[in-house]
Order: C-alpha cells, then sequence, then structure tokens
C-alpha cells in the first residue's frame, strides 16, 4: 500500500456520498422548521410609498411579518462593504430589506415567515407595496451619461474610477509609446452579463438554543466564518455564541462569498427573535434576480506595436457595470486591469476604469473574477495585430512572452491584495509549444483547406491567461491522530464540489505517512475551525494544503519523538510507512502510530485497555513520562498557518477548433484543447475535472450566456428556459495537458487551478470564430443570430 499519494489521480471519496443522493445539502435539514419567503422589488427603481400588510395577517400558519421599519440596531444599517479602496469613493451596499428606495427588480422588502413556504408565500402575495417608479438607469453608456442616478449621492453614477499606469523602461507613457509605434490599432469590445448558476441556490437555516443563548446556523457558503462573524456583528452576538456551518454545498462558482447575503443576516435575527427554527432556500428565480452578477463591461483599446507584433503601448478604457451596490468593492475590475496583461511583457501599459452604479442586480465575483474579460481584451488584441501584420497569431504571442529566466517578473502594477503584481514562475514557451502540438496548430490549414473543399467552414483559436491564486491572508489546517491510528484533518475554509475531501486527505496521508482510508477531513464548520478566510480565488489547494502540510509536519516530528524515546532510537533515523513508525532499513524495530497516540497522552491508562497493553509494548510504566512537559500539548495533535508573502501565478493556453454553418450560422466547437500550469499537482483528475467544468461554463459565456434587461430594467430572461447554459452536448471533448512550473513561494510548489478552465474561453472561441469568418468578433457572447448579422452587415458593408 503507497501512501506517497502526493500527485496521484486519486478517485474523489466524496462522490460515492454525492451520487447517490446522499449528500446533506442545505434544504435537506431542518424539515420541521418554519419557512421564510421574500417580497421582492417589481420595479428596478422607485420609491417606497406605503406597505400594506394588513390583508396578510390572517392567513392561517402565518407567523412574523418584518419589513426594514421592524430591524433593530445594525440589521437597520446597511449591510457591510467588504475590501473598501481607496478608488472606491462612493462605495454603496443595500439594506437587509429595502428602506425607501428599492434599486434593482428583486430588491428583498418584506420578509415573512410562516409555518411552511406555501403559506408564506400566498402571504407575500396579499402584502401590497405601493411604489412611486423613478427613471432606472440601464447599462454603462446611459450610466456615465448621468442624466439620471441611481443613487442620488453618487454623481455619475461613478462608484470608483482609477487609473493604473507603467511606464517603459525609458520612462515614456504608454500613450506616448502608442503615438510613436509603427502601427497602432484601436477598436472597442463588449462584454455581457452572466452569472454563476450554480445548481443548488442559495440557502440559510437557523436555530436559536434560550439556554445557552446561542445561535447555530447552516448556510449554502463558500464562507462560513464571515457568515459568522457578521450575523455575530450584526445581531450584537459574541463570537463563540454563534456556529456557522456550511452543509454539503451545490456549487458556488463565486456566488455565495464573503459578503452577508440579506438572508443569512435576517433568518438568524428571526430566529432569535420568535426562538424558532427557520429556514429559508432561494428559488431559482430569486436567484435570477437578487443574487449577483458578474462580467459586464465596455472597453476601448488602442495599441501601437512594432513589425514583429511586439506591443510597445496599450491604452485601455473599462467601463464596468456595478449594479445597484459594491457589497465586494470593486475587486472584479481590478482584477481585469491588473491581470490583462496575461504572459505578456509590454513596453507600457495604461488602464483606467470607471465603476458604474445601474439598476440591475449587483455585480461580486463570479468564477474567473474579472479575468475573462482581461483575457479577452488582450487576446483580442493580439489576433488583430496579427490579423494587421498577417502574421501567425502564435508568432505574435511568442514575440511577447515573458522569457522562462525572467522570473520573478515584476508587471509593475499593485495587485488585488495590495501587494505588487509579481509573477513567480512559469514557461510561456514551453506551453505554446504543447499547445500547438495537442491541438494539432501546424496541420490545421491542410483541414481548413479539405473542408472548405467539402463547403464547411472551420477555424482554429487560441487564448493565453496567467491567474494570481492562493491569496491571502492565512488559512489554517488542523491534524489529530486519535489512539486508533485514524487522521483528523480539518480546514476552516469550505467545500462546493472542488473534491477537497480527497485532495487535503492525499497530502496528510503523504506527510505522515498512513493509508488514505485512514484519514478524514472536515471543513467549512466553524464548531471545528474557527479561524479562516474562505474558497474562492483558487485559493484552497495553496492556502490549505499548505496549511494541512505544515500541521502535518509538526504532527509528524511530535510523533517521531515520543516514538524515538519508546524505541530507544534517534527520531531522525525514524520514518513512516503505512501508518507504522519504524528504523529506516530496519522494519521490524516499529510502533504503530496509533499507539504512538495513546503514549501522547497522559491520562491513557485510565480508560483504555488498549492503552495498557501498548504503554507495557512500549516499554513504560504509568508515571515515567511527566503529564505534560512545559511547553508541550497532550495528544496527538497539531495545527498551523499559512500565510503568503504574495499570491502565485497559474497560468494556461487554450486552443480550439470551430465549426460555423454557411447557412444557419451555427457554432458547433470540433476540438478544444488545454495547457495548464498550476504548479505541483497535488490530484491531476482532480484539476482536469476542474479545468473541465471551467471550460464548460466558458462555452457558455462565449456562445450562450446573457442576461438581458429591457430599458425599465426588467431582466427578460430570469429563467432555465431564456437564460441558456450549455448542456453536455454543447460541451466539446476537452484535452489537456499539464506543464508543472513548481511555486517558489510555498512548501509544496503548488498554484491554484479552480478558475482556470473559465478564462480564456470566450477569447479562444472569438479568435476561433473570426479564423473562420475572416472578419472581426469583438463580443462575448456570440450567438448564431448576431453571427448571421454579422455576416449581412458585412456583405453590405
Ligand atoms: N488542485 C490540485 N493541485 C493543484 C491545484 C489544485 O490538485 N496544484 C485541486 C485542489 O486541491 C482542489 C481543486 O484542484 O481540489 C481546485 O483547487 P483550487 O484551485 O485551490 O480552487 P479552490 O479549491 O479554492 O476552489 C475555488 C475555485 C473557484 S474560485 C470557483 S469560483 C469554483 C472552483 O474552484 N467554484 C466551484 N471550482 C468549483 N468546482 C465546483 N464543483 N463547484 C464550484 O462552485
Amino acid at each position: 500500500m503507497t501512501t506517497q499519494l502526493f500527485g496521484e489521480p486519486v478517485q474523489r471519496r466524496e462522490d460515492p456520498r454525492l451520487v447517490t443522493g446522499n449528500g446533506r445539502y442545505l434544504d435537506d435539514l431542518g424539515r420541521d422548521a418554519l419557512a421564510a419567503a421574500f417580497v421582492r422589488s417589481p420595479h428596478a427603481h422607485a420609491r417606497i410609498v406605503d406597505i400594506d400588510v394588513s390583508a396578510a395577517l390572517d392567513v392561517d400558519g402565518l407567523v412574523a411579518i418584518y419589513t426594514w421599519e421592524d430591524l433593530p440596531g445594525a440589521i437597520a444599517e446597511p449591510l457591510p462593504l467588504l475590501i473598501p479602496h481607496p478608488a472606491l469613493t462612493h462605495g454603496r451596499t443595500a439594506y437587509a430589506l429595502a428602506k425607501d428606495v428599492v434599486r434593482h427588480v428583486g430588491e428583498p422588502v418584506v420578509m415573512v415567515v410562516a409555518r411552511d413556504r406555501y403559506v408564506a408565500e400566498d402571504a407575500c402575495d396579499l402584502i401590497k407595496v405601493e411604489y412611486e417608479p423613478l427613471k432606472p438607469v440601464i447599462g454603462v453608456e446611459e450610466a456615465a451619461r448621468g442624466e439620471h442616478l441611481v443613487h442620488p449621492d453618487v454623481p455619475g453614477n461613478v462608484g470608483a474610477h482609477l487609473v493604473q499606469e507603467v511606464r517603459s523602461a525609458d520612462g515614456r507613457s504608454a500613450r506616448e509609446m502608442i503615438e510613436d509605434a509603427p502601427h497602432t490599432l484601436a477598436f472597442r469590445l463588449d462584454i455581457e452579463r452572466s452569472a454563476s448558476m450554480p445548481m443548488e441556490g442559495r440557502g440559510v437555516y437557523a436555530r436559536w438554543d434560550p439556554d445557552d443563548e446561542s445561535l447555530r446556523v447552516y448556510s449554502s457558503t463558500q464562507t462560513s466564518t464571515s457568515v459568522r462573524m457578521a450575523i455575530a456583528a450584526k445581531l450584537g452576538l459574541p463570537l463563540p455564541k454563534v456556529e456557522v456551518i456550511a452543509p454539503d454545498v451545490g456549487g458556488g462558482f463565486g456566488v455565495k462569498i464573503m459578503h452577508p447575503w440579506p438572508e443569512e443576516i435576517l433568518i438568524p435575527w428571526a430566529a432569535r427573535q420568535l426562538n424558532r427554527e427557520i429556514k429559508w432556500t432561494e428559488d431559482r428565480r430569486e436567484h435570477f434576480i437578487s443574487s449577483a452578477h458578474e462580467r459586464a463591461q465596455v472597453q476601448y483599446v488602442r495599441v501601437g506595436f512594432d513589425d514583429d507584433g511586439r506591443i510597445l503601448g496599450l491604452d485601455v478604457n473599462i467601463l464596468h457595470d456595478h449594479g445597484a451596490y459594491t457589497p465586494y468593492g470593486i475587486i472584479v475590475p481590478i482584477i481585469t486591469s491588473t491581470q490583462l496583461l496575461g504572459p505578456y511583457k509590454i513596453g507600457a501599459y495604461r488602464v483606467e476604469f470607471s465603476s458604474l452604479y445601474t439598476n440591475t442586480v449587483q455585480v461580486t465575483p463570479y468564477r474567473g473574477a474579472g479575468r475573462p474579460q482581461g483575457v479577452f481584451c488582450m487576446e483580442r488584441t493580439m489576433d488583430k495585430i496579427a490579423a494587421y501584420l498577417g502574421k501567425d497569431r502564435t508568432e505574435v504571442r511568442a514575440v511577447n512572452f515573458i522569457q522562462p529566466d525572467e522570473f520573478p517578473y515584476d508587471q509593475g502594477l499593485i495587485f488585488q491584495d495590495g501587494r505588487p503584481l509579481i509573477y513567480d514562475s512559469g514557461n510561456y514557451p514551453e506551453a505554446l509549444r504543447m499547445l500547438k502540438k495537442l491541438i494539432g496548430w501546424d496541420s490545421f490549414p491542410e483541414l481548413k483547406a479539405k473542408a472548405a473543399a467539402e463547403g464547411r467552414r472551420l477555424g482554429i483559436g487560441i487564448g493565453c491567461y496567467v491567474e494570481g491564486t492562493g491569496v491571502g491572508p492565512y488559512e489554517g489546517g488542523h491534524v489529530q491522530i486519535t489512539t486508533d491510528g485514524r487522521v483528523h484533518v480539518s480546514t476552516g475554509l469550505t467545500s462546493q464540489g472542488q473534491g477537497h475531501e480527497t485532495v487535503f486527505a492525499q497530502i496528510a496521508a503523504t506527510e505522515l505517512g498512513v493509508p488514505i482510508e485512514k484519514v478524514t477531513v472536515v471543513t467549512g464548520d466553524t464548531r471545528r475551525f474557527g479561524y479562516a478566510v474562505g474558497t474562492f480565488a483558487s485559493r484552497a489547494a495553496v492556502m490549505s494544503g499548505n496549511a494541512i502540510a505544515l500541521a502535518c509536519r509538526k504532527v509528524r516530528e511530535k510523533a517521531l519523538k515520543i516514538a524515538a524515546e519508546a524505541l530507544e532510537a534517534d527520531p531522525r533515523d525514524l520514518t513512516i510507512t503505512d501508518g507504522v513508525v519504524h528504523v529506516v532499513g530496519a522494519p521490524s524495530v516499529s510502533i504503530p502510530l496509533a499507539t504512538v497516540a495513546v503514549l501522547a497522552n497522559p491520562l491513557r491508562y485510565a480508560f483504555d485497555e488498549e492503552a495498557k497493553r501498548a504503554t507495557q509494548f512500549a516499554g513504560a510504566t504509568s508515571m515515567d513520562r511527566p503529564p505534560v512537559e512545559e511547553g508541550e500539548e497532550p495528544g496527538l495533535e497539531g495545527k498551523d498557518y499559512y500565510s503568503p508573502v504574495r499570491s502565485t501565478f497559474a497560468s494556461g493556453m487554450h486552443a480550439a477548433i470551430v465549426e460555423t454553418d454557411p447557412e444557419t450560422a451555427e457554432i458547433k466547437i470540433l476540438k478544444y484543447a488545454v495547457v495548464h500550469d498550476c504548479g505541483r499537482l497535488i490530484n491531476p483528475m482532480i484539476v482536469e475535472g476542474q479545468v473541465h467544468g471551467g471550460v464548460a461554463q466558458g462555452v457558455g459565456g462565449a456562445l450562450y450566456e446573457r442576461l438581458v434587461y429591457d430599458e425599465h430594467g426588467q431582466l427578460l430572461n430570469a429563467s432555465f428556459m431564456d437564460f441558456l447554459i450549455p448542456y453536455a452536448t454543447e460541451v466539446p471533448r476537452i484535452e489537456t495537458d499539464h506543464l508543472e512550473t513548481p511555486s517558489p513561494l510555498n512548501p509544496l510548489g503548488i498554484k491554484g487551478a479552480g478558475e482556470a478552465g473559465v478564462i480564456p474561453v470566450s477569447a479562444v472561441i472569438a479568435s476561433a470564430i473570426e479564423d473562420a469568418e475572416g472578419f472581426p468578433i469583438d463580443r462575448m457572447p456570440i450567438s448564431p443570430s448576431e453571427l448571421y448579422e454579422l455576416r449581412k452587415a458585412r456583405e453590405h458593408a
């Protein structure tokens, strides 16, 4: 049996439970709890004139109705704004229940608690809210005109405005470099709204213990510790009196992170108020109109370059649609603007963004978080340069690549974590070589010509990206070996399907030399681990992975020390194999870890016959070790934290071959290839799964997913009948190859992988369609009807 499982494609241990229906999701809990439902605004922008609940009061089974007026103290204040930034001069967050004005369709106005959801919804229908409609602001261009305001005290609807600039080595600005460049291009790109759309929506279930004056809250969240802190602060409870548990979470993709949702505050508050268990489970329509969206940006690009396609100056102006509120600060446009440069070194760079309020659902990070937009911009730029110069698109990229001997490479910008944007490692030329081989880049012209002879249109496309992963500030791991030889690992961050139960067990098994079957992993339960940040920004592997490894190393050291005493050996001569500590080269001189765990506990004799035998085996008597020496702790357990100096930069490149129908403009992906570098792989199979899932989401963003608002601020496609996400039939087979350039920044040499799949897909598909059609694709997503219209426009041009 091997315990060296780091790097092995171990089967996901959580899957048998999840795929046989034995997962426990939020709605599986609290079956007898009261249900909450919300009256939500039907208007995009309106003043609340009156709320009349009288007709609902007689509904049989009604328990309580709350409006903003009923909320006490801090709960009546706006929700917290996380991650403030000096450029965010006008940050605004919503109230848990709307106060005076609603700013998007779907904003919660009244909360109803009742015997069950049916009764709660019936009561909602009887509540009359009188509104005075105000002019809604829809789309960044209308917002930028500033004629009507989303927040009356935010001039021009500008929540934030930021200019970042990197000058050339000889001190010239990007604009000067562009003016002086041999060639220049200018164009506009349009990126539409999409959203996370996890299979399981949000949900909260809370119960109050009046004797202990404590709350137990279950939330379908990516960050149980921050939900806990928000509830404690808003309800005025000491932190130890609030426990938050993330049960099985059916996907998050960003929408369930950090900033507390109104429902995460209101349900626990009402549970305490009424001393009853209360649950709220989001339905799909609520998810569309009252959670969060992302992506929407308009970008104006100017680029100057030389005859080889080397970029001398790049100037990008971004109008970022932030929706009605900024609970998560300006993290999304900051990521776009700083990671737009990708794997390239650019002569000089200027990026400016305005983050604009509109009367639409608020914008918070969705898998990829601003990077798909940045990559779309950079990769469209590369393709345009190649087309202009008549060069191969991969050549233009290669000429701009940062070279392997140039790491660490400082891009001269400040990253989202406030630290310098320095790439730690990578090998972009090698990745390109691997990708070209995987997709068959060099032989594609032949394929294309052959298809053309049959009346078919094929195109090939490429897109490259880097991704800052494993962002701080910290994450922790706790490891305990019990007297049955089992290893219990816990970490505070949560899991939404990434396979953490498996990979963290692989790390512990490898570090401790125990069979993986002996390892159990708990995540996202503040009772087990109170200090944590959460699962987002592809950080779990780097952050908790390293913290768990460090905790294991502490425990291992302690185990070897105790075993050395028992075996009368030098700890440096010992190793652990299959859960047994033994002298290197003399496996018979050994002691099981289970026995070492017994020896590590001074109370071992009192309760446990096995322990008595174990210590006799070890040649010890009951009192011949001091109970707990100074500076030591009983038990074979340890905790450690990992806090990175800065983020580590994963990277990759994708390529695709598409076919566009000459008649119907239908777009089919025939082949899709990924070369991916997330440093040392813990589990290549899980990483591939993550990449595949990401590509599937990216295909949605490239071809189908677009949240359409009309001029009144009504979301026209708030259901899966109208908002298209790709089925398995639309997702191509994905060929993946891994390149491993270890990160020098963390002990395990790993980088993140969770968002890699999604980031470049729109750029790649646009690149391939452009190659098939011979005209520019400057928007994402692109549908067959739009492609058809573009063809017609070309014909008439
Ligand atoms: N991994 C590995 N070796 C590496 C890097 C990662 O084996 N060198 C493994 C990790 O151990 C983990 C998985 O790959 O099991 C993803 O790791 P990581 O990149 O650390 O990402 P996180 O675990 O932090 O997950 C967050 C990331 C993000 S930001 C979104 S959004 C997202 C995603 O992961 N949401 C998901 N993947 C998702 N997958 C599912 N099923 N559901 C979501 O909601």
